[in-house]
């Protein structure tokens, strides 16, 4: 193994990286961790319930043992990770997901569990070039039978690799950092400030962000502009300073990189030669300093409002959940529904073999990509463009806040990755709960009855923090068989700055006010932008042979005989137009919400002889999810092309086309790793195995109201499947509780006596044992009793159905507002510096540390690569 001492030197070099990063990481989960610790948290508890999912989770995770047993393989038998390159860095390491068809035949028809592969990516450099390469390794040790080959076949491009246009990250950051400081007689005479280089977190400092402008063939050209840091609020990416450097790095060796012009106050300068003479002139225009403040601030402490000072209404769940977790499969079943929960660091949680009544509905749903594309007059906003799988939505599903994040009564569910040799674990980074809406689901009084139906849903969401935003994504269940994918987002926007001269005294406005955004502070204007996040939809709808039909409602003229003679010719109304679409192709949701859109399966009726089908629509949201507006973006090349419209229906080929994207796809955008658009070639999709690739997101045009951060009411989009005659009737029926209030007259009384709709009370039995703690011991008496009191109430004509609370529950202040304490001390007690380092970790986008604390052009880290440095 001459290879192998190779192979260690790098590893080990490697490890000085994965040190700070590991401990970053661990800082920052087990911070969390604290949050979601089960100690303390006794709703989050149910060792009454043995439940169990029917069937090995065949996408689960490489566990420690089996990353321990590949590493080790690796050793001792590939040479891949020394092949005489300069330096080497195993980035990921993550279980290659099975081909459905294995899955198939081990979920449906018995088979073996499919075997276990891992994909690992490797960052490989020489001499000017670098690339990040992957690799698949299977069937996993202990076997005799494990080999190493390039990982090809799910990429449309034929290649394992893309060029990364850095290989030393270092060298970048200290290569910025020099100019930063050559240039700090410029800042601190126009931002009255310099960059730090022994303190990256020096309030009174400059940072440095960047943005790529050009990704080609290992070619990349940024540029930088300084920033404040933004340290107590985190609100860098509201203080950008209006002053702009270009870089030009044409390959992977630092000796080759040069700066190009400087940008201040719209003018561009060759050199920041030319820039230090122009400053001389009496003429020369200092512009306003966008300083940090207050106004960045997340929470008001000096708010006196009486109100805040009592907590509002809650929800308790207090005779336990009703929905089962098995937590070593990452299994949930719940109200007929079930399926499989499944992690990736790039593309965060996704479900799979949606099932309803045992039978499958969906194989696999989950996030694919998520586009930020900004624009602007100033160079770091016009093409600003995020594709932030590429930071890992995975990894930065940090943990969940008990009680704000999800509710007091949620379970929580651990993300775990493996990285440069090690595992990380993000403690409670998913969490699962039960919750009952305002609004009831059914309801309806009539002249002798009212009945109305709680509407309970089922809930799987995780946060991503990806630098400055924030994704809430949500799995939504509810009781009549719709699923619905939510996303939200908040964190704080990327302002652009606002080029204002220092001693103005009327604002002036410019051509280009408004064009872009909208002033929210002197220095500081927003900066539009669309998100666009992309989501795969699997459907299986009775089965893989499955087509879509366009479902048209449209105005019609028609004559009708029994129309005259009243109505003279033809009646204006309407009807529905039914058509299959036949081919691959992309669809917008259309005007004045017209058509439907069904997946169906053409041999599967229900009782009535209709087609079974779910429908997709736009949901609950702000308006319809956008696609990208800009129209083969300058920057995005061909790496995105799944954004041009709302949603799109291909043929699946789930082994060979299992994702829309890749997350490498950022560091090679011409010629991406996957291309959509070749996805995308007119097959025919009749009664065929069908996926639904969907958009959520918005046109987001960010107001004072998004400062200092976007809030999730408003920025909310989703998109829902219903069943669509898939069933023979409505099944939340079975599932959902309410009460059936009789308004009869009690036949015993008088002829004539009207009931008064406020006669009628509402019976409410309770004990006066129960204990908050004993509550899941009283689940089978409840429903015994349960029963006992319908018969009862049946006489006074109030009749519940479903189970209801008759026992006194206690409510355990901690059920509402869970002690987060000790986290924090936690954070505190961690290494010297930590809780500031993790901040900055988790704060987003962090100078400097940030680039360092992952090896490779292949990511940022923390944070948005190429964002911050
Ligand atoms: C999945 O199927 C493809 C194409 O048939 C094959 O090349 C690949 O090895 C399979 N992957 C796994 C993990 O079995
Ligand atoms: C590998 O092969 C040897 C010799 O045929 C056999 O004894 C052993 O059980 C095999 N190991 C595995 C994991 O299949
Ligand atoms: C900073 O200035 C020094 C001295 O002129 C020069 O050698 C160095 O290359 C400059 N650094 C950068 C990053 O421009
Ligand atoms: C700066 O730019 C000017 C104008 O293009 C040029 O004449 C000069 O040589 C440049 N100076 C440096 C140090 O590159
Ligand atoms: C559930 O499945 C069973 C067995 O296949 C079937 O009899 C029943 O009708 C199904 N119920 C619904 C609501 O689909
Ligand atoms: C976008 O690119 C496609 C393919 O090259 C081209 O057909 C189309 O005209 C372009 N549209 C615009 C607005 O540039
Ligand atoms: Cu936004």
């Amino acid at each position: 193994m001459a290879s192998w001492r190779s192979v260690s030197v790098s590893i080990s070099a490697l490890v000085v990286f994965v040190v700070s990063l590991a401990y970053l990481l661990i800082s920052a989960s087990s911070s969390t961790s604290a949050l979601g610790g089960q100690q303390d948290l006794g709703p989050l508890k149910h060792p009454h319930r043995h439940f169990q999912a029917p069937a090995e989770n065949p996408w689960a995770e490489l566990d420690d043992a089996e990353a321990s047993q590949l590493y080790l393989w690796l050793h001792e038998n590939t040479n891949l990770f020394d092949s005489a390159s300069d330096t080497n860095a195993l980035n990921l390491v993550e279980l290659l997901r099975p081909n459905k068809s294995d899955v198939a035949d081990y979920l449906d028809h018995g088979g073996p569990p499919p075997e276990r592969w891992a994909r690992l990516s490797n960052l490989e450099s020489k001499g000017d070039e670098a690339f990040v390469k992957e690799y698949m390794v299977g069937p996993l040790p202990p076997s005799n039978h494990t080999q190493i080959l390039p990982l090809t076949y799910c990429h449309n491009s034929g290649r394992n690799s893309v060029r990364s246009p850095i290989s030393d990250v270092f060298a970048l950051l200290d290569w910025a950092l020099g100019i930063g400081e050559n240039a700090s007689d410029i800042t601190l005479d126009l931002l009255g400030a310099k960059t730090n280089r022994h303190d990256l977190d020096d309030p009174d400092g400059l940072v440095i962000g960047s943005r790529p402008a050009l990704i080609d063939s290992g070619r990349m050209v940024h540029w930088l502009e300084f920033f404040r840091p933004g340290m107590k609020s985190d609100g860098r990416s509201l203080l950008p300073q209006g002053l702009y450097v270009k870089l030009d790095i044409p390959t992977a060796r630092p000796e080759t990189w040069t700066t190009g012009g400087w940008f201040y106050n719209g003018i561009l300068y060759d050199n920041d030669t030319m820039l230090r003479e122009a400053m001389k002139s009496p003429d020369f225009e200092r512009l306003v300093v966008n300083e940090d403040g207050g106004w960045t601030d997340t929470e008001d402490p000096a708010s006196v409002a009486p109100e805040r000072d009592m907590p509002p209404p809650l929800s308790i769940q207090p005779y336990g959940p009703r929905y089962h977790l098995d937590r070593a499969e990452n299994y949930v079943s719940w109200m007929g529904f079930s399926f499989y929960v499944a992690t990736s660091q790039a593309t965060a949680v996704s479900l799979f073999d949606i099932r309803y009544n045992d039978t499958r509905i969906i194989y696999q749903l989950g996030l694919q990509e998520a586009l930020a594309h900004y624009a602007g007059v100033e160079p770091m906003q016009s093409g600003l463009e995020f594709l932030d799988t590429f930071f890992g939505m995975g990894k930065m599903m940090f943990s969940l806040v008990p009680g704000l994040d999800c509710p007091g009564h949620a379970e929580y569910v651990d993300m775990s990755y493996h990285r440069g040799g090690k595992m990380y674990t993000n403690k409670n980074a998913i969490c699962v709960f039960e919750y009952t809406s305002d609004a009831p689901l059914q309801r309806h009084t009539s002249a002798f009855s009212a009945t109305v139906s709680r509407n309970t849903y089922l809930v799987v969401r995780s946060v991503s923090t990806v630098g400055n935003y924030d994704y809430t994504i949500d799995y939504i269940f509810y009781l009549d068989g719709s699923i619905e994918v939510k996303l939200r987002a908040s964190g704080y926007i990327f302002g652009a700055f606002h080029a204002e001269p220092r001693h103005s005294a009327v604002p002036p406005r410019d051509s280009s006010t408004n064009e872009y955004g909208y002033r929210i502070h002197p220095g500081v204007q927003t900066s539009m932008h669309d998100h666009v996040v992309n989501f795969r939809a699997d459907f299986d709808i009775c089965g893989t042979a499955n087509t879509l039909v366009r479902t048209t409602v449209e105005p019609l003229k028609r004559e009708y005989d029994w129309d005259e003679p009243e109505v003279d010719g033809p009646r204006n109304t309407m009807h529905m137009v039914h058509e299959p679409i036949t081919r691959e192709t992309g669809l917008n949701w259309p005007k004045n919400a017209r058509e439907m859109y069904l997946v169906t399966s053409p041999s599967a009726t229900n009782k009535w002889g209709e087609s079974r089908a779910y429908r997709i629509l736009p949901g609950t949201g702000m308006g319809n999810p956008a696609h990208l507006t800009i129209v083969n973006s300058t920057t995005l090349g061909n790496s995105a092309a799944w954004s041009s419209a709302d949603l799109w229906v291909l043929r699946n080929h789930p082994d060979t086309e299992p994702s829309s994207a890749h997350e490498n796809n950022y560091l090679e955008p011409l010629a991406p790793l996957v291309d959509f658009t070749k996805m995308v070639d007119s097959e025919d999709i009749e009664g065929e195995d069908l996926v639904v690739y969907f958009n959520l997101g918005g046109h987001h045009v960010p107001t004072s109201q998004d400062v200092p951060n976007t809030l999730m009411h408003t920025s909310a989009s989703s998109v829902v499947f219903m069943p669509f005659n898939y069933f023979d009737e409505d099944v939340s029926r079975a599932w959902r509780q309410g009460v059936r209030v009789d308004r009869r007259p009690p036949a015993r009384e008088g002829v004539g006596s009207a009931v008064e709709k406020d006669e009628v009370k509402i019976k409410t039995k309770r004990t006066a044992d129960a204990q908050g703690e004993e509550n899941n011991r009283h689940r089978d008496e409840d429903a015994q009793s349960e029963k006992d009191k319908r018969h009862e109430d049946e006489d006074d004509g109030v009749t519940w159905f479903g189970g209801r609370y008759t026992r006194d529950v206690l409510v355990s202040p901690q059920m509402l507002t869970p002690d987060l304490s000790h986290y924090m001390r936690e954070r505190d007690e961690g290494e010297a510096g930590g809780w500031k380092t993790v901040r900055n970790a988790v704060g987003g986008g962090l100078v400097g540390l940030f680039v360092g604390k992952e090896r490779a052009g292949e990511e940022g880290g923390r944070g948005r690569g190429g964002m911050d440095w």
